[in-house]
């Protein structure tokens, strides 16, 4: 086995221990014997440090013409698809999911850079006529400052990506606090944007715990914008602590993400659509599949053969080619799957499959977790309606269309949502009727491209997207231009009076 590597902060473009001198180590979540690295346990002077870095280096980063930040994001991409393998190495090794899972985090990264790097030529404002003669308008999209970005665990490079390389190719510099449990990810990606030629001090990463070092990021004056994907209960806190400084704060949290599956739909395409929403990534995506609302005339076929191919899903170490779903990430998200587990089980609903950790052998040293699904669970029990964050399906049998989108809306939150049918017409009223942000037809609720706005409604977030066309709006500020070239004083709804 290889040196475990230890990693320093990045600041300023140079690698610094953290002011108290203390670490934690991050480790293999299927087997917790390998350390996959060690990193930084800092606090509010490291922060500072980051933050004085990243307002140094504004000036000439804001001045540097938008499509030159942007060659530097294409070269970034370059050098992830060459390093792509590697990466996903790391990335298994520190997040558990399996390789080629591991590979999607990547490729979403080049998706992101590539796409963003296009904004460098574009970057559109609007030109309008004025009310007045001899005036010219126009808007021009402008850089905030220092970005704050605060990631978690469940994709360690995709979501770095969606939030640094948007505010980079505005003109924002930045300094990220990755998840405490894979923060090595983060580095590669950064890695790739400093040989690709970023300047030193535009990105910084300091790593460490929430309330030590990521607090300090929200709270500090000079970092006007926060960018937080989390749980709900620290994105409201992470709110809470902006406020006061009125930052702007985009938050993407939670989901509680349905199926539907009604009569009419191919029973084989839901099968595979709803093991892979439900059991990718062991769950752990805030677009999972955690409900499945089945129209009653095709509940018990397609339970007794969910359940079936549930039971045949090989769990294990990530690393191994055979693995289809990997562990869960810590102890603490393991102990909160099996207590919902039991909660289910307290609240009438009928345990199918799954349902314990798995031991015995390597298994003894991971946080494994079976393929988990209830039935008979109805809309108000607290396994349909909470974020699990695990392997864990509720199914939920309705008598039709109507009730099917009443329960999916029947929720806190509003990611994603998924219908399996043949009938166009409930196709399109799901479109329009179900409260979400991503909506699927045919598909299920996990798969998102960066082409299109990525967020939600209710308790999902605060009205913010990431990526699609939208992608820079959490970094950047609108100016309106007015120029005068008529020589004397006009005033608008004045001069002009109808
Ligand atoms: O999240 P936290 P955790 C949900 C999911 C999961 C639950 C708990 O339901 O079971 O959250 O996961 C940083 N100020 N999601 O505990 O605490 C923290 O260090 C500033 C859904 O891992 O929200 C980490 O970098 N920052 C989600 C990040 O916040 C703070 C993905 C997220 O950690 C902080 C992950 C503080 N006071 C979990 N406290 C999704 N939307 O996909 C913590 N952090």
């Amino acid at each position: 086995m290889a040196e475990p590597r230890v990693f320093k902060n990045f600041i300023g473009g140079e690698w610094r221990p953290s002011a108290s001198g203390k670490t934690f180590e991050s480790r293999n979540p299927a087997d917790t014997r390998e350390l996959a690295g060690v990193f930084q346990d800092s606090g509010v002077q490291d922060v500072n440090a980051a933050v004085a870095a990243a307002k140094a280096a504004f000036p000439a980063w804001r001045a540097t013409p938008a499509p030159k930040r942007a060659e530097i994001l294409l070269r970034a991409a370059q050098l992830l698809q060459e390093r792509k393998e590697r990466y996903s190495a790391d990335l298994t090794r520190e997040m558990g999911k399996p390789l080629f899972e591991a590979g999607g985090d990547i490729v979403e990264a080049i998706g992101m850079a590539q796409y963003a790097a296009g904004e460098g030529r574009r970057m559109h404002g609007v030109t309008t006529p004025s009310e007045l003669p001899n005036k010219f308008q126009m808007s021009i999209r402008q850089p905030i400052g220092v970005c704050g970005l605060i990631t978690p665990w469940n994709f360690p490079m995709a979501i770095a990506s969606w939030k640094m390389l948007p505010a980079l190719v505005v003109g924002n510099t930045v300094v990220i606090k990755p998840g405490e449990d894979t923060p090595h990810s983060t580095f590669n990606l950064v890695e790739c944007l400093h040989e690709a030629g970023l300047p030193p001090g535009v990105v910084n990463i300091v790593t460490g715990y929430g309330p030590t070092a990521g607090q300090p990021l929200v709270e500090h004056a000079d970092v006007p914008v926060i960018s937080f994907t989390g749980s709900t209960a620290t994105g409201r806190l992470v709110n809470l602590a902006a406020a006061d400084k009125i930052k702007r704060v985009s938050l993407e949290l939670g989901g509680k993400n349905p199926v539907i599956a009604l009569d009419d739909a191919d029973l084989d395409l839901v099968m595979d659509g709803v093991l892979w929403g439900a059991f990718g990534t062991a769950g752990q995506r805030c677009t999972a599949t955690s409900r499945l609302i089945v129209q009653r005339g095709v509940a018990a076929e397609l339970t007794e053969r969910l359940v079936a191919r549930a039971k045949t899903l090989r769990v294990g170490n990530g690393l191994s080619p055979e693995t289809e779903m990997g562990p869960i990430i810590n102890q603490k998200q393991l102990d909160r799957v099996l207590d919902y587990v039991a909660i289910g089980k307290s609240e009438g609903a009928k345990l199918l499959c799954g349902g314990g950790r798995l031991t015995g052998g390597d298994y003894d040293y991971g946080f494994f977790v079976q393929p988990t699904i209830f039935g008979g669970v109805s809309r108000d029990m607290r396994i349909a309606r909470e974020e699990i964050f695990g392997p864990v399906l509720s199914i939920i049998e309705v008598a039709d269309f109507d009730e099917a989108i009443s329960v999916a809306n029947d929720v806190p939150y509003g990611l994603s949502a998924s219908l399996y049918s043949r009938d166009a017409n409930h196709a399109f009223r799901m479109m329009r009727d179900i409260e979400s942000g991503i909506c699927y037809i045919n598909a299920p609720t996990i798969g998102a491209e960066i082409h299109l706005p990525f967020g939600g409604v209710k308790g999902t977030g605060n009205g913010h997207r990431e990526a699609g066309p939208q992608l820079m709006d959490a970094f950047s500020e609108w100016k309106s231009v007015y120029v005068d070239y008529s020589g004397s004083l006009q005033r608008a709804q004045i001069d002009n009076e109808v």
